[in-house]
């Protein structure tokens, strides 16, 4: 078996006449210059050498191939050009077959696409996830999709960016078959097709489909992606496929590739792809090794805790919750299994994936239970004096080595853990509602957090498979400091001309699913005002302070539970209410000011200049590492639009 090399990123192996190419271009095996560079000079050689009678290819490592450097993307691409090579590869005279080992993405996907025979092992996946970079298949994925798997699938797994497992792919028709050993059963598969015409991928015709399912599927797209340019472009493209000759339909796609990868919304997406990867890495910490979790206690199975406790459950561990009483800790594990019955009923978990679950949890009142945890989250009413008497007593149920986590979203947990025996042990994990579904989790470094109980509570959120983005100590953390200062000048604007409807329209003009008003009366105005009340004596009596939602309190309008908020709701519809614009005027006239009017901009330039503002001292006060974490919190926590990318990134571009 000779060794060859075509490039530092693409070597080869020849036996028994089947060339075996292995692209292995760490970290994720992306289609890099020299990665093009080399397949080019392996089917070269493929070529000439009458020897060999057909190719594989396989990856180095856990992935297949990542898809194309994006670190590429921004410099002037440099030849062989990715379709190139794969319309090199489609073409070619010799049978080339794909031996999937790991994740086959974006350009990736593509390369598979084009292979006359495919075939996966068991840790394989497949899919474009190209919108969510604000882009488009530029290899040929639009095309040649469909005429695999037909319009409505490949419209499904364009449009959303979805990934499968190799599975469904083959139930798909993505693929031909999952093997235990995809090299040995690939190479059976080129043997066999150096015997037949080969069946090429983009001669196939697209099959026929019913065309309302056709346009149901696009409108699915669409619908979830407003705003977004790529999304749309897919589908537009994927539906071309049908009645478009292969050349017309590449070339239209490559062209809708170019002119989307120089657009705003790709670089905000790439800029959350890298702040993505970035999160949650902690200089100084790269060496220190996690302490071990296997049982998870968690007090408090209210909302919160019972979202907490079934993301936990879901990552394989066992949970012990605690609550009060035998009464409320019978309803705490009614609620903990109520959400997971409900993933069964949609088809997210099976049953006997229910069945592990439930016998991985116990819910007790006892809470000398919890010597048994290795990392304990508190979920109870956020209230100093509960809290700190709380951990007061779980410091001496515990083990010294477990951690003890607050779920806190405005209490000083420096204050918490200076109440306790070993503070260096206390973190904060901020969830967000409902827990088992946002992916955000603020970590809470505090002052004498020790570095194995941080890496601990890092790694246990990403096993959870949420984003955790580390953030210091200061009141609301990093997301509700920055929602402080957006809420805060909107008040501001309110006062001085601005009708809530007004702000609402420019941010979900801008890309919010909700406007910031509309959110409060979603979520009850009474929480906030109860706050505001106690934080009265010790506000900065010079600072300006808007009262107008204070007044709404007063009024009864507690928001879309009391039928009544910012806005009215007659048939759940919400409607601008005069009455707010009158409460609203008053308040304006008592402090004299003379109302102006807004554009949607000029309100979203403040608003986003509120952010990044506040964004900057958290920076400098070292609450934040990075702006790209603030964007992930306002973006996964917020609802800021993720093509936007995040307010630091925003209010830079203005
Ligand atoms: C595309 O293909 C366009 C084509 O249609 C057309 C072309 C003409 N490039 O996520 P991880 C880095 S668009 C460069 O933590 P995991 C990442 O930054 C592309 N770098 O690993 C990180 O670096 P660092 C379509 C990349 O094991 C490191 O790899 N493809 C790329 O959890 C590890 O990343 C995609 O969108 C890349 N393509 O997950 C797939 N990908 O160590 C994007 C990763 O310095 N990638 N890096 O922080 C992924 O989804 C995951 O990385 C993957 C591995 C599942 C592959």
């Amino acid at each position: 078996m000779a060794g060859l090399s075509f490039s530092e990123s693409v070597s080869a192996t020849a036996a028994d006449g089947i060339l075996v190419v292995t692209i292995d271009n760490p970290p994720v095996n992306a289609t890099s210059t020299h990665v093009r560079i080399g397949l080019m000079a392996a089917l070269d050689h493929a070529e000439r050498d009458a020897g060999i009678i057909g190719v594989m290819l396989t990856g180095a490592g856990r992935t297949f191939v990542g898809g194309a450097d994006i670190r590429e993307f921004g410099k002037p691409p440099l030849e062989p050009l990715l379709p190139d090579v794969i319309n090199r590869i489609e073409n070619f005279d010799k049978p080339i077959a794909a031996a999937i080992n790991g994740a086959a993405l974006g350009g990736g996907c593509e390369i598979v696409l084009a292979c006359h025979g495919r075939i996966a092992g068991t840790a394989a996946s497949f899919g474009l996830p190209e919108v969510k970079l604000g882009i488009v298949p530029g290899a040929g994925g639009t095309q040649r999709l469909p005429r695999l798997i037909g319009t409505i699938a490949a419209i499904d797994l364009i449009g959303t960016g979805r990934i499968v497992k190799a599975d469904e792919a083959v139930t798909l028709g993505l693929i031909d078959s999952v093997a235990a050993d995809p090299l040995a059963a690939a190479e059976a598969m080129v043997r066999d097709l150096a015997t037949r015409p080969l069946r090429r991928t983009g001669q196939l015709a697209v099959r026929a489909e019913d065309t309302a399912a056709i346009d149901a599927a696009a409108q699915k797209v669409l619908g979830r992606s407003r705003g977004q340019t790529a999304p749309g472009q897919t589908v537009r493209l994927v539906i071309s496929a049908s009645t478009t000759p292969l050349a017309e339909g590449l070339a239209d796609e490559r062209a809708t590739f170019l002119r989307l990868r120089d657009s705003e919304q790709a670089s905000a997406l790439r800029h959350v792809f890298f702040a993505e990867r970035l999160a949650g890495k902690v200089d100084g910490l790269e060496k220190i090794v996690a302490r071990k979790i296997e049982t998870v206690g968690i007090v408090g199975t209210g909302l919160m805790g019972s979202g907490i406790a079934v993301a936990t459950l879901n990552a394989g561990y066992r949970v012990i919750g605690i609550e009060q009483t035998e009464e409320a800790a019978k309803k705490g594990r009614e609620r903990i299994a109520g959400i997971l019955e409900k993933a069964v009923q949609i088809g997210r978990l099976d049953a006997p994936g229910l069945a592990d679950r439930l016998q991985r949890l116990t819910v007790t009142s006892e809470m000398e239970a919890l010597a048994a945890a290795d990392l304990i989250i508190e979920a109870v009413f956020d209230d100093l004096t509960v809290k700190t008497e709380l951990f007061q007593r779980l410091d001496v149920v515990v083990h010294d080595d477990a951690i003890l986590a607050t779920n806190t979203s405005y209490l000083d947990p420096d204050a918490i853990a200076a109440a306790t025996r070993l503070p260096e042990r206390i973190v904060g994990l901020h969830f967000f509602s409902p827990a088992n579904i946002m992916r955000l989790v603020e970590v809470v470094n505090c002052a004498k957090t020790a570095p194995d109980v941080l890496a601990t509570a890092l790694a246990f959120a990403k096993r959870l498979g949420k984003l955790p983005v580390v953030s210091g100590v200061t009141e609301g953390f990093i997301g509700n400091s920055i929602f402080s200062a957006y809420r805060r000048e909107a008040e501001f604007m309110l006062e001085d001309g601005a009708l809530p409807h007004e702000i609402d329209a420019a941010l979900e003009a801008y890309g919010f699913p909700m406007g910031l008003f509309a959110v409060y009366d979603m979520a009850g105005l009474e929480i906030a005002w109860a706050r505001r009340k106690r934080q009265a004596s010790t506000r900065d009596p010079n600072a300006r302070y808007v009262d107008i939602s204070d007044r709404l309190c007063e009024a009864g309008r507690f928001g879309q539970k009391a039928g009544r908020g910012w806005y009215v709701y007659p048939g759940g519809k919400r409607t601008v209410d005069p009455e707010v614009t009158a409460l609203i005027e008053q308040a304006r006239r008592e402090k004299a000011i003379e109302p102006r009017s807004f554009t949607s901009d000029e309100i979203v330039t403040r608003l986003l200049k509120a952010m990044a503002d506040e964004g900057d001292r958290l920076l400098a006060g070292g609450i934040a590492a990075r702006p790209g974490d603030i964007d992930l919190v306002m973006i996964n926590g917020y609802g800021f639009p993720s093509y936007r990318g995040g307010p630091m990134f925003a209010a830079g571009r203005r």
